[in-house]
Order: structure tokens, then C-alpha cells, then sequence
């Protein structure tokens, strides 16, 4: 593999919660960690053409996020495969929305649903890319 060596800086905090997780997971390989916590960060916000499946995981309040919510899904009806919803107590709820589209597609959806106020959480798994 073609490496190139960078150097970053971090919070103090950050880096000792890091040191603690490889240790209690016995994990030696810190490059391997920002390897794949960098390729998550692109898949999540790089935005080209390529066609991709994905699920969206979104946590809510219904009673502030529900009408934004659902609208912006209307807006994106062709993009929106299926839709699970889980009521995690009186208020919360889960959603995890299974979308395909281009990249760029799916990354300004969950950028939008995260901007809806009262949405806690909004991510972007990218599963599988159409080649
Ligand atoms: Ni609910």
C-alpha cells in the first residue's frame, strides 16, 4: 500500500479516549482506526454521480420534528426505497430509511433531515455502490 505519513492535532480528551478504547480492545493499529473513521467521513460527505444504496438512521422528536420530517421524505419519494420506524418512548423516535441514489443525493438528504429541528441524529451508511 502506497502511504503517505500526516500530522494532525486532536483535543487531549479525544486522543485519551482513543488511547483507552485501543487498550481495552487490544488494538495496536491507531492508523487502521483513522483509516476507516476517514473512509466513513467521505462516504458520508463526498458528493459525485456514482449510484449507491444506503440507510439513513434518524432519531427524533415527533413533536417537534414529525411534519418537516415527513415532508422532505414526500420531496425525496423517488429516492426512498422503505422506511422502518421504531417509538423509542413518549417523545423519540427512530427511523431507518433505506435510500438509493447519486451520492450527492443522499449526502444533501441527510444534511437537510439533519438541519430539521428536533432531529437529534441523522447519518448516512452508505451499504453498496452501483458500478
Ligand atoms: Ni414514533
Amino acid at each position: 500500500m502506497n502511504v503517505e505519513k500526516l500530522s494532525v492535532s486532536l483535543p487531549k480528551e479525544l486522543v485519551q479516549e482513543l488511547n483507552k478504547f485501543m487498550e481495552e480492545n487490544a488494538i495496536g493499529d491507531r492508523s487502521k482506526i483513522f483509516q476507516i473513521a476517514l473512509r466513513n467521513f467521505l462516504d458520508e460527505n463526498e458528493k459525485d454521480d456514482t449510484v449507491v444504496y444506503g440507510i439513513i438512521n434518524v432519531v427524533y422528536d415527533e413533536h417537534e420534528a414529525s411534519r418537516m420530517f415527513l415532508e422532505l421524505q414526500h420531496e425525496y419519494l423517488d429516492r426512498i426505497i422503505s422506511t422502518m420506524h421504531l417509538h423509542l418512548n413518549e417523545r423519540d423516535c427512530m427511523e431507518a430509511i433505506a435510500v438509493r441514489g447519486t451520492r450527492s443525493e443522499l449526502v444533501n438528504l441527510n444534511s437537510k433531515l439533519s438541519q430539521i429541528r428536533g432531529v437529534k441524529k441523522s447519518r448516512l451508511l452508505i451499504s453498496y455502490e452501483v458500478r
